[in-house]
């Protein structure tokens, strides 16, 4: 796919049906243990965005600013693991010395969307971002870390995308789902699974 961004490779259904289902299956087991909140932004506007986290380390957003931390904000415990088959996909996929030690879980129902973001909050920028889009269609936009034109992609259930070197700081965001587009999510909408390298080095 072109796009404005160098260092964006999408790999369009690399999870095939079966791989797609259970993974949300995956993700469902472990919201007993972490489920969905809404988090705030530093402002104190509610995300649209609901959110939660896998891995020893997750994204959380308050009154407090942007970070990583190894528990939910509601519950007190600790996020649960990372799927297995996730780790497996960022080694078929983007590889490299270390793997991912936090998975931000986003989930859009009712006209969620996200604006235009940088990641940054990250220990180590230069580490990649894979990204698995499942249930309904999005349409994502994606431009250079500088600012400027800006590229639309859809993703599709079971597409992949990792965000390596230039496109590590470029600007993204979710600008609407495409919503009823599938059935594969319990309760509808979309489950985007993203796994990053949050933490410094052991
Ligand atoms: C480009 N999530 O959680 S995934 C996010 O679909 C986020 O939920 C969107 O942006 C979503 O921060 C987009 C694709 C993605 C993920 C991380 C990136 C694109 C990225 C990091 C750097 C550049
Ligand atoms: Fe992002």
């Amino acid at each position: 796919v072109k796009t404005a961004v160098e260092g964006f490779r999408l790999w369009p259904g690399a999870l095939d049906a079966q791989a797609q289902v259970d993974l949300v299956d995956a993700v469902f087991a472990r919201l007993d243990a972490g489920p969905f909140y809404q988090p705030q932004t530093p402002g104190g506007r509610p995300f649209s965005v609901r959110m939660s986290n896998f891995g020893p380390l997750g994204w959380v957003s308050d009154r407090g600013g942007y970070r990583y931390q190894p528990t939910h904000p509601e519950t007190g415990r600790a996020w649960p693991d990372i799927p297995p088959v996730l780790l497996d996909l960022w080694d078929a996929t983007v590889g490299g010395p270390r793997r991912p030690d936090a998975c931000l879980v986003n989930l859009y129902r009712d006209g969620a969307k996200m604006g235009l973001h940088q990641d940054r909050d990250e220990a180590d920028l230069g580490a990649p971002v894979l990204s698995v889009s499942l249930g309904d269609a999005a349409m994502f936009r994606i431009g250079a870390a500088q600012g400027g034109r800006t590229t639309t992609v859809r993703l599709d259930s079971g597409d992949v995308c990792a965000l390596t070197g230039p496109a590590r700081l470029a600007r993204h965001g979710i600008d609407r789902v495409l919503e009823g587009s599938s059935r594969l999510i319990p309760g509808g909408g979309r489950l985007n699974l993203t796994l990053r390298v949050a933490g410094v080095s052991p």
